[in-house]
């Protein structure tokens, strides 16, 4: 079995510098992703038996033939539940949410279709830095002024990877086993 998710990647200098809040910000339970593995999330699979791979590719590369590349810009950070009560801390996607979300249920409704368990909770685009192991308080205005630093920041989408997952003791290591293209142009 192979633990799988879709995920939108990530431009390396981006990467390096969502990778730098960990020393700008501080939390006394703070798992903090590795920089090589910030990703944006479209679709968690878990558990997937390796001969349903190139069914999902192939009906995932359907779904990226409807889908035009876009742009996607970084808002501010936010935690969930909730910045009273952090368990995740997370930087959300502002310009291009909508195209994420769009794609990201196109391909949650033909998971469906091949047995995957829908998420019951809506889709929201995050990029995780950081898992809490208890609940703590975030601060709201360290990290405003963190995200200025990010203004500005765009990443064109233009294809989207299917990682596999590996849980090690040293923490997840990620492999990208595909990639496809969105649509280019507009025919
Ligand atoms: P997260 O960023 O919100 O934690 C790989 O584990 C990716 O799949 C993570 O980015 C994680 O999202 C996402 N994911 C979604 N549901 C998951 C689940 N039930 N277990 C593990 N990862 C999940």
């Amino acid at each position: 079995m192979l633990r799988l998710f879709w995920a939108i990647e990530l431009p390396q200098d981006l990467r390096k510098k969502l990778g730098k809040v960990r020393e700008k910000i501080k939390f006394k339970s703070a798992k903090w992703v590795e920089q090589e593995n910030i990703h944006l999330t479209l679709k968690f699979l878990g558990s997937t038996p390796e001969e349903k791979v190139e069914e999902i590719r192939s009906e995932v590369e359907k779904i990226c033939r409807n889908h035009q590349p876009f742009q996607i810009s970084l808002s501010t950070f936010g935690a969930f539940p909730s910045n009273k009560k952090a368990r995740v801390l997370w930087f959300g996607v502002a310009q291009g949410a909508d195209k994420a979300i769009c794609l990201a249920k196109d391909i949650e409704k033909a998971m469906a279709k091949l047995g995957f368990e829908e998420e019951r909770k809506p889709y929201h685009p995050h990029i995780t830095l950081a898992r809490l192991k208890f609940l703590e308080q975030i601060d709201e205005e360290r990290l405003k002024l963190l995200a200025q630093n990010f203004e500005g920041s765009q990443v064109e989408v233009k294809e989207i990877t299917l990682f596999q997952s590996q849980l090690t003791p040293k923490g997840p290591i990620y492999t990208p086993l595909s990639r496809i293209a969105l649509k280019q142009g507009l025919g």
